[in-house]
């Protein structure tokens, strides 16, 4: 019988479903992930839960807005949300909507739980309510903003049941201190320590001025408090009234972002003691990532997304960035610079380098077939490196501790301190570098004396890529999967357990596999100019007009127009054609962009009016040679951004060479400017 496997059960924020997912959202589900995969490789048998909070007066109004009832419209928003975590591979084992039957029923038997306890009972309540925050602004005044969005309060007056959280102060405050790593970081537990020390009001639990939510049994027209009803989505997932049966609750991790930590720490808690249910073990409030200093949202415009930093440069270097970048728990600021930085030093020159280094001289001086362990003499002491070498197999895999008591990459795994554990992994990597080196293996391979040397240091090396793989694993899944194929072993790497990450896993003689660069370096420029058109692309689609195939979208480059282009045997009707308004234009100024040096911001005169166009040509086109001239311009593209600089329409260009090198239309005879081309 094999042993029974511990359980661990943790959980995203339930998302509302009246935005689609920036990389905010995204962070939160990539940690939630990588924990999953680590405790996985611990022996952990994992569920993680994320979904979608469906109710509210916020769907109710967006909605009205689409012209669509609201089950419509948060079917289809959920199943955008499912379709993204899928397409990044970051889906929940478990997908909870707040709109699912299961769930309904859960939070309607924890009100009846709650107010069999006594901690139910119906009131008025008069105050101040941010609709957009589902909230009441305790101690506002009529005409306030919200102090969380800032934006203007309502005045409500409702008939609502209270829940009695002015019963849980003590209780709470004897938890916190009974379970001091119920709540993460330490600032934010001294933060909700001193709220609650503070004194706690009763809640209102239910509302009457809104229709769009989970109705109270018999008490019709009252729904639910969206966060009464949200919460309990963590529970309904696992079982809801059953979660004996299926064993995961309570929760071991709440992921949350720092926003929402007093509805997690203060109010659920408090709403299971209320129905005297197990409480979770701990929540865990990381920071925002900023644009520009500021909160990213939709309403301000300043959203990073996923899928075009994604579609460039894959989702292990999104992943591995989040998680390196940024200390979890703090703020940090979202730079596409700094992520193509990161993706060229770490990736491609550091883990990607490495791996090709060493798998091309097996190749070349083994026929691909790892060398054998016991034919090298190991431990030989044959240099000095044999000590370092002896070092890092030890690092590579010990327990969460060193023996000076210091925490190890397991260890940093444990406590959630990611960037510690990749600088970790990746010091390793130039410890690997360093040793090849110094045992220079190409010279080695002149000379045939050296031959078991040279075995024992390609093995010792592709052995340290293994045990890489493994300890990386939980970040970067893909690329790690990819290089345990190509080092010749089979099967699932996520299966691997970390605790039995004994060296000698290799055993030689695998069959190395020569497969593509793990992480194609990337033009610094162009990698963030693709990332920022395609952004724009998403956050503006243009009306379906297809691109035509010679033209250059500014700053995308050739071959992103390439793949834009539909099919040869995709005929469009003239009807598609004639969406796509082109005219002659005349270039009145152009000038070069500082920091995109593909870009010319022009300006052009397209008859009616002057626009401003950004185009990637400027490596080609000399900005003064340009005036005067008259062009090609698709004008009714959405505007959009490209590296911070508006751009209100397209010149088209023929796209010539290998490179995509743009050349320019021109007119043959004189033409007028804004004459219509078709
Ligand atoms: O609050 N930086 O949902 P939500 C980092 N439905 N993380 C961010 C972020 C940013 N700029 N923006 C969003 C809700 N997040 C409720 C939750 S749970 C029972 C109900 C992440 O769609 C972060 O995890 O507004 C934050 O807490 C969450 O998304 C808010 O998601």
């Amino acid at each position: 019988m094999p042993e029974k496997k511990e359980k661990f059960y943790l959980t995203t924020p339930i998302y509302y479903t009246n935005g689609l997912p920036h990389i905010g959202h995204t962070y939160t589900t990539v940690v939630a992930d990588v924990i999953r995969r680590y405790k996985r490789m611990r022996g952990y048998d994992v569920v993680m839960t994320t979904g979608t909070d469906e109710h509210g007066v916020n769907v109710e109004r967006a909605a009205k807005k689409a012209g669509v009832p609201e089950s419509e419209f948060v079917a289809k928003m959920a199943e955008a949300w499912r379709a993204l975590w899928d397409e990044l591979g970051i889906p929940g084992d478990e997908f909870i909507r707040t709109t699912d039957i299961t769930h309904v029923r859960t939070v309607q038997w924890l009100f009846k739980l709650c107010r069999e306890n006594g901690y139910v009972y119906k009131g008025h309540y008069t105050g101040q309510y941010c609709i957009y925050d589902n909230a009441f602004v305790n101690d506002a005044k009529p005409g306030d903003n919200c102090p969380d969005c800032g934006r203007p309060l309502e005045t409500v007056t409702e008939e609502n049941y209270f829940f009695k959280l002015s019963s849980f102060q003590k209780p709470l405050l004897d938890f916190y201190k009974k379970n001091p790593d119920f709540i993460q970081p330490d600032t934010r537990r001294n933060e909700i320590i001193s709220f609650v020390e503070g004194g706690l009001k009763d809640l209102s639990i239910t509302r009457t001025t809104i229709r769009w939510g989970i109705p109270v049994p018999g008490e019709e027209p009252h729904v639910f408090y969206v966060w009464f009803d949200a919460l309990t989505a963590y529970l309904s997932a696992v079982g809801g009234p059953e979660y004996e049966k299926r064993g995961y609750w309570p929760a071991d991790l709440h992921l949350v972002g720092k926003d929402i930590i007093r509805f997690h720490t203060v109010y659920w808690p408090a709403f299971l003691m209320a129905a005297m249910l197990p409480v979770p073990k701990q929540v865990w409030a990381h920071g925002w990532f900023m644009m520009d200093a500021a909160k990213m949202s939709k309403s301000k415009g300043n959203v990073v997304l996923p899928r075009p930093i994604v579609n460039m440069l894959g989702m292990d270097a999104l992943r591995y960035f989040l998680l390196r970048d940024v200390v979890f728990g703090q703020d940090g600021n979202f730079s596409y610079d700094a992520l193509v930085t990161r993706y060229n030093s770490d990736l491609a020159n550091g883990l990607g380098n490495l791996a090709s280094r060493v798998l091309t001289m097996i190749q070349n001086f083994f026929d691909g077939r790892i060398p054998s362990p016991s034919k090298t003499g190991a431990g030989a002491g044959h240099s000095t490196l044999g000590s370092s070498m002896t070092a890092v197999k030890g690092l590579l895999t010990e327990g969460a501790w060193d023996e000076k008591g210091q925490p190890t990459t397991k260890g940093h795994y444990d406590s959630l301190k990611f960037a510690a554990a990749l600088q970790e992994i990746w010091q390793f990597i130039s410890m690997i570098d360093n040793y090849l080196t110094q045992e220079k293996p190409w010279e080695l391979a002149k000379d045939p004396s050296k031959r078991d040397h040279l075995a024992e240091v390609l093995y010792e090396a592709a052995e340290a890529l293994r045990a890489i793989s493994i300890l990386a694993h939980p970040v970067i899944p893909n690329a790690t999967q990819i290089l345990w194929g190509k080092l010749g072993l089979p099967g699932d790497i996520g299966r691997q357990q970390m605790d039995e990450l004994n060296w000698g896993g290799l055993k030689g003689g695998e069959q190395i596999k020569a497969t593509p660069a793990l992480f194609p370096r990337v033009d610094h420029q162009e990698a963030i100019e693709r990332i920022e058109s395609m952004a724009n692309e998403e956050l503006n689609p243009a009306p379906a007009a297809p691109a035509p195939a010679a033209s250059v979208p500014a700053g995308t480059g050739a071959s992103a127009a390439a793949a834009a282009a539909p099919a040869a045997s995709d005929k469009i009707g003239i009807e598609d054609f004639a969406k796509v308004e082109m005219r002659v234009g005349q270039i009145k100024t152009a000038e070069r962009i500082v920091g995109a040096d593909k870009l010319l911001k022009l300006t052009v005169d397209i008859g009616t009016e002057i626009r401003q166009i950004c185009a990637g040509i400027a490596q080609y086109y000399e900005p003064e040679s340009l005036i005067g001239r008259k062009v090609a311009v698709v004008v009714n593209l959405a505007p959009r951004k490209l590296r911070g600089v508006e751009s209100n329409g397209m010149i088209v260009a023929a796209s010539v060479g290998p490179e995509g090198r743009p050349v320019l239309t021109a007119f043959l005879e004189e033409v007028e400017v804004g004459a219509r081309l078709k």
